[in-house]
């Protein structure tokens, strides 16, 4: 099997995408069992990939290993050098990635290049920028002694990303560890693997070392799984769901202590008071769910809406919902394309009849959608019984509508789940949005918007106003209670990425 592939890509141009795994700056063979990349629009293989057996992770260890001893030394000026090195190739390639996304994902090419791409390229110049700024303190205690701190690499940082976002959440995950001086090794995830490929030959084009970023395909639980137990990865970042996220924190408790970050599920909760802007309410819970067609961390799946405006609200958003574009990925016009797979369908499907089947009522959609295959309707229910299926996270467009008559009641609604990743609050009443605020046990909370995350705070924005009205719809980051540990993104994750030396020099005299 080559390592290398031609494709016609299906914004007309034509493309050679690498298909083996990037280990020391080369296209290499692995030898787990290949992986078939699929369009989920077409139902068309793109390309077969190679995968990674727990040899070759631990080949790529061993490469990164070796890179460490010399990276760990380079200036904090090279680092941010190749990133934006990086960056400045991936712009340059921008159509490329966001058709091969669009291709491997089913997302809408147009929202691949103003999200996922520019999202990308955005966030690793903004961790360019920290290479130099991440340092220690020193601390007085008397005359006796001089006492300082250092932020050092933690070392080999593996990594494990999802299929939602496949190379912005890549990007998240590469660019605070090698801004802080770590090496890499970094696994996409088998339903999309080709960006993370065509991304890595641009790693080496842009001058990284050997060794420090290596880039893997394979399935999780041969390739993660690897990752996860290896006794020489000192740190795993994983987005995904919540099962996996435990097992990777009990493999790391089982192998070598290694630090865990993770970015889980959520059911986070959009809130509409009586007092809102209707209209902007009314666009924040539509694209709040069913942006990337509901398959978001950070999606609004449960919206509480005020009695007072329950029945106008409904009404609106029935119509907003039922203009939403769905169909051809690569049409100027879609904002919804196909799940990402099969099984991601059936997961949907199955949950969306058993929601009917425990009394839950579809105000709009509630089926398949007739643009293919993997499509399904955008779906809003009301009546969710509290033993509903519908009460867990669906990862897909389907929306659950309740109402609330005081914020007592909507703050115990909102909070009665074991997640706590995002949450919304639409009012123009400043006490009412910081009480809000406040009281939700979510790891971000967005007042009178919904999704919007710059890699700053975190999230990812491009710059014409058209494009920021698509790119802030992007979510992300880390939770509270079973959403997540740490944080991904803003300056919290140069600190997930870095450990503390506390030096103390006792002085003479
Ligand atoms: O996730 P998995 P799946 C949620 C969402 C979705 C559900 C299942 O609810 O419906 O998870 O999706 C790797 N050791 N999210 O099955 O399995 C896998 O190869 C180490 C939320 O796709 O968690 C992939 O790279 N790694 C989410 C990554 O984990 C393992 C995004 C995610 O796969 C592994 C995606 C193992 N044992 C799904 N098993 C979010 N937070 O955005 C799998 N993996």
């Amino acid at each position: 099997m080559t390592t290398f592939t031609d494709l016609s890509l299906r914004n007309g141009r034509t493309f050679t995408q690498p298909t083996g795994l990037f280990i020391n700056n080369e296209f290499v063979a692995g030898q787990g069992q290949p992986i078939e990349s699929y369009d989920p629009y077409t139902g068309k293989q793109i390309a077969t990939v190679h995968a990674a057996s727990p040899e070759d992770v631990e080949k790529a260890v061993a490469a990164a290993e070796k890179a460490f001893d010399s990276w760990k030394h380079e200036s904090s000026a090279s680092r941010a050098r190749l990133l934006h090195k990086l960056a400045d190739l991936m712009e340059r390639d921008l159509e490329n990635l966001a058709a091969i996304e669009a291709m491997d994902s089913g997302k809408a090419y147009k929202i691949a290049q103003a999200v996922d791409i520019k999202g990308a390229i955005d966030t690793i110049r903004y961790f360019a920028g920290w290479t130099d700024k991440s340092f220690g303190q020193t601390i007085d205690t008397g005359p006796s002694s001089l006492n300082y701190t250092r932020h050092e690499p933690i070392g080999v940082v593996g990594q494990i990303v999802p299929w939602n976002f496949p190379l912005l959440i890549w990007a998240w995950k590469i660019a605070p560890a090698i801004a802080c001086g770590n090496v890499c090794i970094i696994k996409s995830a088998e339903q999309t693997p080709l960006s993370a490929l065509c991304a890595a030959a641009l790693i080496k084009e842009a001058g990284f070392p050997p060794g420090v970023i290596n880039v893997i395909t394979g399935v999780g639980n041969v390739t993660g799984a690897a990752m996860a137990s290896h006794p020489r990865i000192r740190k795993i970042a994983f987005t995904g769901s919540t099962p996996v996220g435990r097992s990777i924190l009990k493999a790391a408790a089982d192998s070598n202590l290694k630090r865990v970050t993770l970015e889980l599920g959520g059911k986070s909760p959009n809130i509409v008071c009586e007092d809102a802007d209707f209209e902007k309410a009314v666009e924040s819970v539509t694209m709040g769910i069913f942006f990337n067609h509901g398959q978001n961390c950070c999606a609004g799946s449960r919206a509480y809406i005020h009695d007072g405006i329950f029945d106008r609200f409904v009404a609106a958003i029935k119509i907003r919902v039922s203009s939403l574009a769905i169909g051809d990925p690569f049409d100027e016009a879609t904002f919804q394309g196909p799940q990402v797979s099969k099984l991601q369908f059936d997961r949907i499907m199955d949950l969306v009849e058993k929601g009917k089947a425990h009394g839950a009522e579809a105000i709009i959609g509630g089926n398949r959608h007739n643009a293919g295959d993997l499509f399904i309707e955008p779906t809003i229910f009301t009546k969710i019984s509290q033993d509903s299926p519908l009460r867990g996270e669906i990862f897909g467009p389907v929306l659950c509508l309740e109402r609330f008559t005081d914020l007592k009641d909507v703050v115990r609604k909102a909070n009665d789940t074991e997640f706590g990743l995002a949450a919304g609050v639409h009012t123009k009443n400043i006490d009412k949005a910081i009480r809000l605020a406040n009281e939700i046990e979510s790891g971000i909370v967005w007042v009178n918007t919904y999704g919007s995350l710059p890699p700053q705070m975190p999230m990812g924005k491009s710059s014409s106003p058209a494009e920021r009205k698509v790119a802030d719809r992007i979510s992300i980051l880390g939770g509270f209670k079973q959403s997540g540990i740490g944080r991904d993104l803003g300056a919290q994750a140069m600190s997930e990425y870095s450990q503390i030396k506390a030096v103390q020099i006792a002085l003479a005299g």
